[in-house]
């Protein structure tokens, strides 16, 4: 079998100070991966710089939107184009550091070949997986938004936030990609729900998320309550529609 074609989907939106460490270290940790940098018209040139970078280097490719717009949409975009280009598996990291490219090889391994898992994540909330130089009370969040989703939605996923993680390209076809409109990092939930109710199979993988050294975070108060608005949301229409099966099934 030839071997599959990858493209690591890298969103930016003022990382100047850090798109350009975490590509070197991505081309050199797994070479045979393509790039697409999607920019939301960053004001300090991110999308310049990534132009800078994709001129030397004919793997690495630029989408650019016209303002910022949010993590999830600037990924339907990149799935979009990735698609089109006919790749094999697409692959979401960030561009802060956190996710570390030397990482990602074990990413592709567990998704294997078509036999294996649909969606791969790269958890921080199983064993093995850790994260470095985060405050107190960014772990606890991550902790807590993961465990009420897990419980409310009953998904058997450890990381639902994660965002470094592998889908295979036929994942992605089976998705209603327009029909996602979250755009913190609840578009990672919404996401991997979405994979779970199609059926198919998420394996989590362990990875040391380190905090970025350079640049500034875009979590927000917004982003926060985005994602509890809408997980909570999520929970409620499935707690119905297991009643309403449960009931359908006493009936008969
Ligand atoms: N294109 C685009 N990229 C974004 C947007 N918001 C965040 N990003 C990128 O998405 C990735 C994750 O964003 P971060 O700011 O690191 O957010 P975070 O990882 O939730 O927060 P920290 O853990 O504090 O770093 C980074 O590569 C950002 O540049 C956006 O609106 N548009
Ligand atoms: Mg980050």
């Amino acid at each position: 079998m030839s071997e599959p074609r990858v493209v690591v989907v890298v969103p930016t939106y003022d990382e100047a100070d850090t798109l350009p460490g975490t590509l070197g270290r991505l081309r050199t940790a797994v070479p045979q991966a393509d790039v697409l940098v999607v920019d939301d018209a960053s004001p300090d040139g991110t999308g310049r710089l990534a132009e800078e970078i994709a001129a030397r280097d004919p793997s690495v490719h630029v989408l650019h939107r016209g303002g910022k717009q949010g993590l999830g949409p600037a990924y339907v975009a990149g799935f979009r184009w990735a698609l089109d280009q006919g790749y094999d598996v697409v692959v979401e990291m960030d561009a802060d550091g956190s996710h570390r490219p030397e990482e990602l090889g074990r990413l592709l391994d567990a998704l294997g070949d078509d036999a294996g898992p649909d969606l791969v994540i790269g958890s921080r909330w199983v064993p093995g997986g850790s994260v470095e130089n985060w405050p107190r009370r960014r772990e606890l969040l991550s902790r807590a938004g993961n465990t009420y989703t897990r419980l409310l939605l009953r998904m058997p996923v450890h990381d639902a936030t994660a965002g470094f993680r592998a889908y295979r390209a036929a994942t992605l076809r089976r998705l209603a990609l327009d029909e996602v409109a979250s755009q913190g990092y609840c578009f990672q939930v919404d996401m991997a729900w979405r994979v779970v109710r199609e059926g198919g199979r998420v394996a989590e993988v362990p990875i040391r998320f380190v905090e970025r050294h350079a640049g500034r975070s875009k979590m927000s108060r917004r982003i926060v309550a985005e994602a509890f608005v809408r997980t909570t949301l999520w929970g409620g229409q499935e707690t119905w529609r297991r009643l309403t099966a449960r009931r359908r099934g006493d009936a008969r």
